[in-house]
């Protein structure tokens, strides 16, 4: 039977096992929309293109599948950059479908005519015009597997109206991807192998950089067994949180710019760094001169290009992080390291132990004191999305999350304005999950747009405003790095309550300590989506920090009580 390209793309996407579109319509998309309407796809509006794309990655980030966002061509289109580059940075798997103007107006500045895959050629893993009606669903069927497939990324469609119109058997099983073949692995060099095992096993003082790509492989299980085997301890990058409990005692937790100051410093004395699935983000390593000087490394990526980018290693096993460790796995000896352990422990101080909770209230409401309370009432079982600031790092730090892929989080591109639309993409991945926004006013302002979204689609999503009224990540490097000259970062933001109230949402404020809890609690009961706008200390800061090129263990640490740096032992 003859369907027209635009039935074809949505039949094709039903045959993909795609449930939800985010998407916001146009001229050059509108038969697409019209098939739509007759599919079984639930699109889902957004109030803005970016918002689409960052509910398809956030969908992706949850499910560990393909996250669908479609718009029209020009304005379109290029609202959709942001949210490209942000998967593409974070590898997240997200397949966007563009309008584009009819092949005959292709090149004559035509009405919304912009060229979306030149633009997006560098933020894309893959992008594709297609003008054929024959055409569509192998083009389709090849941009999911291409945006799956190694180390995932965003890819983009761009269909030109008059193939959307025009009309073409489907044959679903002729319509298979033509990829040029899989390149054979010829599975690990065994030279690197025997290294890599050899290093392992006669190591002293061991850590493991545990990275994004653990969850991306669904590692997690093979990673269990690997860190138990070798009694390895496990330090974490912001993207790989969650990939191992943050409740083992062998979980060190984050490392980096505003990571623990016993991980950065384990890092640096460590004599084996074992990287899984982590790439060496210069928020990770600090000043790589002076970079774990006295460690050899050994690194498992599957992203042969990330091999002695940022940092040279002694063993590089090219693969899928678990097929790795599952080979590694019985070449583990066991070693009990109770040096390692014990200078691990002397260096980590008492400041674990202290618990921000049992500090003298006064009167003060701390950013982390919220992030902590909320760890607690939602027994961290929370997905918690966040956007990007202060606020971003006090969740990586209070917030103690036990499963993979709860936290949610722009890390590469550090993207504003990612949280709200990020927690709705994820609140349907998985709407059985208790999913909240913690997101700073400032980035607050950017998409809060989607809460309209929220109120259309009728989902429950909590929404917790880190309110400091600053850009505060930036107001923190003012006052470091610039001598608290506070250009352009006093922020002033609407009546956030009363702005969800515009929306239709129930919003409330916070602004003492004690009504933290109960009102977190009051939104979790709430069938409805609560925001709360938390009026926190408007100049506390991030520490520990490690200045941007500086050496990992220069970090500059919280001058004095009342906050420690990190909370509870989760
Ligand atoms: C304000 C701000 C502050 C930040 N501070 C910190 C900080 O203090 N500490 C910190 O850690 N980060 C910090 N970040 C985040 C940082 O910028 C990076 O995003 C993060 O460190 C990257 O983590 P990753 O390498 O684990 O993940 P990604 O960047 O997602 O890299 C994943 C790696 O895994 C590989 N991979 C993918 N699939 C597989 C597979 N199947 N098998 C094996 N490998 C695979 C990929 O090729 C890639 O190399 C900060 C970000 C912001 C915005
Ligand atoms: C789109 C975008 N613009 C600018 C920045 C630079 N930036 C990083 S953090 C930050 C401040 C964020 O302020 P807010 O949302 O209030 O969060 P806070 O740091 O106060 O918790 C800015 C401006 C960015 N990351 N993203
Ligand atoms: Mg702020």
């Amino acid at each position: 039977m003859k369907l027209t390209g635009a039935e074809i793309l949505c039949q094709s996407l039903e045959h993909l096992g795609v449930k939800h579109i985010f998407g916001y319509p146009g001229g050059a998309i509108l038969p697409v929309y019209d098939a739509l309407g007759k599919s079984k796809l639930h699109h889902i509006l957004v109030r803005h293109e970016q918002g689409a794309t960052h509910m398809a990655d956030g969908y992706a980030r949850a499910s560990g599948g393909v996250g669908v966002a479609m718009a029209t061509s020009g304005p379109g289109a290029t609202n959709m950059v942001t949210g490209i580059a942000t998967a593409m940075l974070d590898s997240s798997p997200v397949v966007c479908i563009t309008g584009q103007v009819g092949s005959k107006l292709l090149g004559s500045d035509a009405f919304q005519e912009i060229d979306i895959t030149g633009i997006t050629m560098p933020i894309t893993k893959h992008n594709v015009i297609v003008s054929r009606v024959e055409d569509i669903a192998r083009t389709v069927r090849e941009a999911f597997v291409i945006a799956t497939s190694g180390r995932p990324g965003p890819v983009l469609v761009d269909i030109t109206k008059d193939a959307q119109q025009a009309t073409a058997e489907f044959d679903w099983d002729a319509a298979a991807p033509k990829l040029p073949p899989k390149r054979v692995r010829a599975g690990l060099d065994p030279a690197e192998l025997d290294r890599a095992i050899e290093l392992l096993n006669s190591a002293k003082r061991p850590l493991i950089l545990a990275g994004h790509g653990i969850m991306i492989s669904g590692a997690m299980k093979a990673f269990d067994n690997f860190v138990r085997a070798g009694h390895l301890p496990v330090a974490m990058t912001l993207l790989g949180i969650g990939c191992f409990p943050a409740n083992d005692p062998l979980n060190l937790g984050m490392m980096g710019m505003h990571g623990e100051a016993w991980v950065n410093h384990a890092i640096q004395e460590a004599d084996l760094l074992i990287a899984i699935g982590m790439r060496f983000d210069d928020r990770v390593t600090g000043d790589l001169r002076t970079y774990a000087k006295s460690a050899r490394k050994i690194h498992i990526e599957i992203d042969r290009a990330e091999i002695n980018k940022n940092v040279k290693v002694d063993a590089a096993l090219v693969g899928d992080a678990r097929e790795v460790l599952e080979q590694l796995l019985p070449h583990i000896q066991k070693k009990e390291r109770g040096d390692w352990f014990a200078r691990i422990k002397e260096m980590k101080g008492d400041s674990a132990v202290r618990d921000i909770q049992s500090l003298p209230d006064t009167g003060h409401l701390f950013a982390a004191h919220v992030i902590n309370d909320l760890w607690k009432e939602t027994n961290g079982e929370a997905i918690v999305v966040t956007d990007v600031g202060q606020h971003q790092m006090w969740e990586a730090q209070y917030y103690h999350h036990n499963q993979p892929r709860s936290l949610i989080t722009s890390g590469g591109l550090g993207t504003m304005g990612f949280a709200l639309p990020a927690a709705i993409g994820a609140k349907f991945s998985k709407p059985e999950a208790d999913v909240w926004v913690v997101v700073g006013d400032g980035g607050f302002q950017m998409t809060m747009c989607e809460l309209a979204t929220i109120v259309q689609e009728k989902i429950k999503v909590n929404i917790a405003i880190i309110n400091n009224g600053y850009l505060g990540m930036v107001r923190q490097w003012q006052e470091f790095f610039y001598d608290k000259r506070y250009v352009a970062t006093p922020l002033v933001a609407p009546d956030f309550a009363a702005l969800a109230n515009a929306f239709g949402i129930r919003g409330e404020r916070v602004t003492a300590r004690g009504d933290v809890t109960s009102t977190i609690r009051s939104a979790r009961a709430s069938k409805e989506s609560v925001l709360i706008d938390f009026r926190v200390e408007q100049e506390d800061s991030v520490y520990p920090m490690v200045p941007a090129g500086a050496s990992l263990h220069e970090m500059i640490r919280r001058p004095h009580n009342p906050l420690v740096e990190t909370a509870t032992e989760p």
